[in-house]
């Protein structure tokens, strides 16, 4: 017999003696207020009912539940809160039954602990990803998992974040059986009568033993510990997390539980809370540009790439991972075959790493063809040009493709600067041409910055994020200018470093400033990196346009004209010995600094790594300000993402607009005042930071919805 009440959100039905409760909350199941409420009020009806003699929680549509609702944080709790809703399912005097399917991640995890029994069908994940938001477990979680599988099991699914199927769950301990089948439902109600036809009784999961060896515990923290200071350099909530678990050693339940919930406010509290979690919703809304709404995508079956270099070779490797065939292009054979080389060698090196089998590249490879004509891409869908960045060359290139292709091809440039509306006006086919922007290494770096030229179709538009979604990567729809979003933040970046190299600041100590502010990397040996001359180029490109009133500094063309470009030449701004990728301070560059600093009569001044960070940060925020208020950047969190996705901006702080935010924009206004003292020009605030400042709103106004 069966009896139901239907809640909204989480609804109740008798199927025979077992109470399924199930959370059906679009999109994933999030743990807001109605569903925390719906769960208290089936469990004290479990309670009620003498007919139920078990309870089975189970999420309805992809995913168990996908966490708590991140959309709350930041608002007035409501109740009941989350760890009361554990304790609650925990105390249940009847068996509860998790039954997991899809996503059973933090909070939704936690439910799952609190619960007396748990069962996982394949394809399930499980984890505790709080820590990527900048918080930690926060409904018993740090409690309850190392209780149940040990401390460094547990420590290490809360400090990495991971995803553990469903088998490795099992494995760990996390849940008691694998599912045979799909069937959740089935599963999980075959599970509940076996229980009870056992006689199995509740569970508590406090009362969980894996502790019980104390030294072996203790050691796990004194490790995680360790190994947090090393590697999650300025994070925050990491050590929470340790400290945390560090209590379900040492403390009764409840206080280990009391001592979570004060870490847990603290990292809700936290900036890096604010700036991660932007980071999560900034990301997901990138990919809805409205061309993506607009028209819909044409199929991509097949690519052409033209060029076998660095770039042709990395975008072919992302297109030929994402299952898609590919021919190349290439003016003859050698270069044809440099560029197979090029791939086979991304490909050996990751089966060397083992982040795949070889079969997987032979596959991949199978999927390759080159020719040294055009004819070749006569019926591809999508062309990607990848030759050298002159736009003479390129205009070459889009005339032989416009001879070639199939009327419906998309043709795209991968062009970091040049002007894609002058390449489309060379065509006969302008609707169809766009910038797909890859970073390199382009089958690794996930931004792929989207150029819409002024007469591309809608259509073309969205099947460049169609092919973003099928490639993994994150799309940022961007305007044509010189450098589009990314590159025309990191020219004014570069530059401000460099006036503050001229003014007094070592290339080094602006490396580490800008290192402690949480990038991988300073400016300087980014350009080490890349290699000076890429930047040199583009200098000297640039140099008949230039504004007279933009203050130009020499120091880096000194380097570059005596062949000084970086890692590749052994010397940069930093020394490198023989196949060393870290460099040494050198002092023959501190001399060029010096001359150059008494050759342009500027007299050294010393900076703090604050002041440091504050210049460089106030350039980007200004600019980043402008390329909004162009339409270059459709919203300020697309200049996030695009920082964050391919240029190592610090993700817990969220994006330079977020940061921007976060600062408050009459303090970064107060300081653009007072920097235009020194330099009018450079430092001339943004006509979009004076609005904002004067309506007293802030970027994430310009966000929609997303913030
Ligand atoms: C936590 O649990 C704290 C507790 O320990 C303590 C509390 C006291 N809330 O990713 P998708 C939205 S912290 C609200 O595109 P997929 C998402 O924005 C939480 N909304 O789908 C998107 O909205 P839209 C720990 C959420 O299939 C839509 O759902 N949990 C949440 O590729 C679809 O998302 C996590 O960190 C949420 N928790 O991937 C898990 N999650 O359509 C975070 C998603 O408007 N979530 N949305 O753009 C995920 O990892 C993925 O969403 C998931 C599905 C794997 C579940």
């Amino acid at each position: 017999m069966t009896a139901s009440t239907q809640a909204p959100v989480v609804s109740r039905t008798l199927h025979g003696n077992v109470l399924v409760v199930t959370i059906d909350h679009a999109p994933v199941n999030a743990l807001s207020v109605d569903v925390r409420r719906g769960l208290v009020d089936a469990i004290d009806a479990a309670e009620a009912d003498a007919a139920a003699a078990a309870v089975l929680i189970v999420g309805a549509g992809r995913n168990f539940i996908a966490g708590a609702d991140i959309r709350e944080f930041g608002k007035p709790p409501l109740s009941p809160l989350l760890p009361a809703v554990c304790n609650r399912i925990e105390a249940c005097s009847k068996p509860v039954v998790a039954a997991i399917h899809g996503a059973a991640l933090g909070g939704g995890l936690e439910v799952a602990l609190a619960a007396h029994y748990r069962l996982a069908v394949r394809g399930a994940k499980l984890g505790l990803p709080e820590v990527q938001l900048g918080l930690l477990p926060g409904a018993g979680g740090t409690q309850r998992a190392p209780r149940l599988i040990g401390a460094a099991p547990a420590l290490d699914l809360m400090l990495s974040g991971r995803h553990a199927r469903a088998e490795e769950a099992l494995s760990l301990g996390l849940v008691d059986r694998l599912g045979a089948t799909d069937d959740v439902l089935g599963e999980g109600l075959a599970y509940a009568r076996e229980l009870l036809a056992a006689k199995a009784g509740v569970r508590p999961t406090r009362a969980a033993k894996a502790l019980a060896d104390a030294d072996a515990s203790r050691a796990a923290v004194d490790a995680a510990r360790k190994e947090t200071v090393k590697r999650a350099r300025g994070l925050f909530s990491p050590m929470k997390i340790v400290d945390a678990v560090e209590a379900a050693l040492t403390l009764p339940f409840d206080e280990g539980l009391a001592l979570e919930r004060k870490l847990f406010m603290e990292c809700l509290d936290s900036p890096q809370r604010a700036g991660l979690i932007h980071a999560f919703f900034a990301e997901r809304e990138v990919a809805k540009a409205p061309e993506t709404k607009a028209a819909a995508p044409r199929p991509i079956a097949t690519v052409g790439i033209v060029g076998g270099g660095t770039m042709g070779a990395g975008i072919a490797v992302a297109v030929l991972d994402a299952g898609l065939p590919v021919t190349m292009i290439e003016r003859d054979d050698a270069a044809l075959a440099r560029g197979r080389g090029h791939i086979e060698r991304v490909y050996d090196g990751l089966v060397s790493k083992g982040r795949i089998k070889p079969e997987a590249k032979d596959a991949a490879l199978a999927r390759f063809a080159g020719s040294t004509s055009y004819d070749a891409l006569a019926n591809v869908d999508l062309v990607i040009e990848a030759v050298f960045e002159d736009m003479a060359v390129k205009k070459a290139v889009f005339a032989e493709l416009d001879r070639v292709c199939k009327p419906g091809a998309v043709l795209a440039t991968n062009t970091s600067y040049l002007d894609i509306d002058e390449i489309a006006g060379t065509t006969s086919r302008p609707a169809d041409v766009i910038g797909l922007h890859f970073f390199s290494p382009a089958n690794v770096m996930k931004l792929l910055e989207i150029v819409v030229p002024a007469r591309v179709g809608a259509d073309v538009v969205a099947t460049a994020f169609e092919l973003a979604k099928q490639l993994r990567k994150v799309p940022v729809r961007a305007g044509v200018c010189d450098g589009f979003i990314g590159n025309r933040l990191l020219a004014v970046y570069r530059m401000a470093a460099d006036y503050l190299m001229e003014d007094g600041a070592s290339p080094y100590q602006i490396d580490r400033a800008m290192r402690e502010f949480g990038y991988p990397m300073g400016p300087y040996q980014v350009v080490d990196l890349a290699g000076g001359d890429i930047g040199w180029a583009a200098r000297k490109r640039r140099a008949p346009t230039r504004d007279p009133r933009l203050r130009y500094v020499e120091i880096a063309d000194r380097l570059c004209e005596r062949g000084w470009f970086g890692q590749k030449t052994g010397r940069g701004f930093y020394l490198y010995e023989q196949g060393v990728r870290t460099g040494t301070p050198d002092p023959e560059v501190e001399g060029i600094v010096e001359s150059e600093r008494l050759r342009t009569g500027v007299t050294p001044r010393s900076f703090t790594d604050d002041e440091i960070v504050r210049r460089l940060m106030c350039a980007v925020i200004n600019e980043a300000a402008n390329v909004v208020r162009e339409g270059i950047a459709l919203r300020p969190l697309d200049v996030d993402v695009a920082l964050l996705y391919g240029y190592g901006f610090p993700r817990y702080r969220g994006g330079p607009m977020k940061y921007a935010d976060m600062l408050g924009l009459p303090t970064v206004l107060a300081e653009l005042k007072r920097l235009a003292g020194e330099d009018a020009f450079f430092w001339q605030p943004s006509p979009l930071i004076v609005e904002l400042v004067e309506r007293g709103a802030d970027f994430s106004s310009l966000n929609g919805s997303a913030s």
